[in-house]
């Protein structure tokens, strides 16, 4: 859902895209949701910020995965369907799949173009596999396809990308995620763990720039697509631990006071003020345990990295 979504052609908006950056520049901290950064230039830059030293959560995630597959097989057994939220990376979903043999995969992905296309690389790896995405707002509970027939669900939710979510917002997706896997099902999902600021700040704001680039990326598509004049030089990126919220907030700072257009209506920023475009939550190892409880799932097994950098949950309904 998050990632991923294209290029809209060129003289066609998502009417969401400006009624979002509209509403939030107006409003009083200014925000836009995080969810508008998945251009095609967004998704690549985003691929690029998974590879950088800084950034451990993409690696970690994966090096458990790796670790973990013998387990996981014992836990949920072989043939579930697996159901994707989210179109399916192409590192860790093989991973998962070679692990639980499933009787059949489901991506679930907002933006179709994405979930194609990553589809077909998958069917391709599995030829054997029913591979069946499905184009849907998982933010919902969903009828998914009747292909899968009886089968019980594995839900796989890597990245915390559940991070992105206020814990308001994720219990709600998790009781959504619940109702739409139904009776038996299990989940298994990546959450990033609280840790220093030291680390957490560099993993957000990287030496070579490209997490500053995604940031202010946004603006870019504002000025492509809405017809806006954001002067992009005079606005910096900002990556900052909140800790009573225990999340990294994103922002895009005026460096100077700045006067712009957004779809012909007029912004005014004074220095230093800013744009609140993305929070990533952090959750230690009970918080992790209650949200899920929240969300109307047990926990029952839980993996972590040496160094305890990230988690893989996996829970039952
Ligand atoms: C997609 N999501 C889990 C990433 C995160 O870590 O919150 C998005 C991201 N933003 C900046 N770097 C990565």
């Amino acid at each position: 859902m998050l990632k991923g979504e294209g290029d809209i052609p060129s003289g066609l908006v998502d009417p969401a895209f400006r009624a979002d950056v509209l509403a939030g520049l107006a409003r009083r901290p200014r925000a836009i949701p995080a969810r508008w950064f998945y251009d095609r230039r967004g998704s690549e830059l985003f691929e690029a910020i998974t590879e950088l030293p800084e950034y451990y959560p993409t690696r970690t995630e994966i090096g458990i995965l790796e670790r973990i597959g013998a387990e996981v097989r014992d836990l949920v057994g072989e043939g579930r369907a697996v159901v994707e939220f989210g179109s399916g990376s192409s590192t860790k979903t093989p991973i998962l799949l070679r692990a639980v043999a499933p009787s059949a995969y489901v991506p679930i992905d907002i933006s179709g173009d994405f979930l194609r296309e990553s589809s077909r690389v998958l069917a391709a790896q599995f030829p054997d596999l029913p591979v069946l995405p499905f184009e849907a707002d998982f933010m919902r509970p969903l009828a998914l396809p009747g292909a899968i027939g009886g089968s019980a669900k594995l839900g796989f939710f890597p990245g915390s990308t559940i991070g992105n979510m206020t814990p308001l917002a994720a219990i709600d997706l998790l009781r959504a995620m619940r109702a739409s896997l139904a009776e038996g099902a299990m989940l298994l999902i990546g959450m990033d763990r609280i840790k220093d600021a030291a680390v957490l700040e560099p993993a957000y704001d990287d030496a070579a720039g490209v997490t500053a680039a995604f940031n202010l990326n946004l603006l870019a598509r504002i000025n492509r697509e809405l017809d806006g004049t954001v002067p992009l030089d005079a606005f910096a990126h900002v990556a900052r631990w909140n800790d009573d919220r225990a999340r990294i907030e994103m922002h895009l700072a005026a460096t100077r006071d700045v006067d712009f257009t957004v779809d012909g209506r007029p912004f005014a920023m004074a220095t230093g003020e800013t744009i609140h475009t993305e929070n990533s939550h952090k959750y230690g190892p009970r918080d992790a345990r209650i949200l899920l409880r929240g969300g109307g799932w047990t926990p029952v097994a839980e993996w972590t990295d040496p160094a305890g950098l990230f988690a893989v949950i996996l829970a039952e309904a």
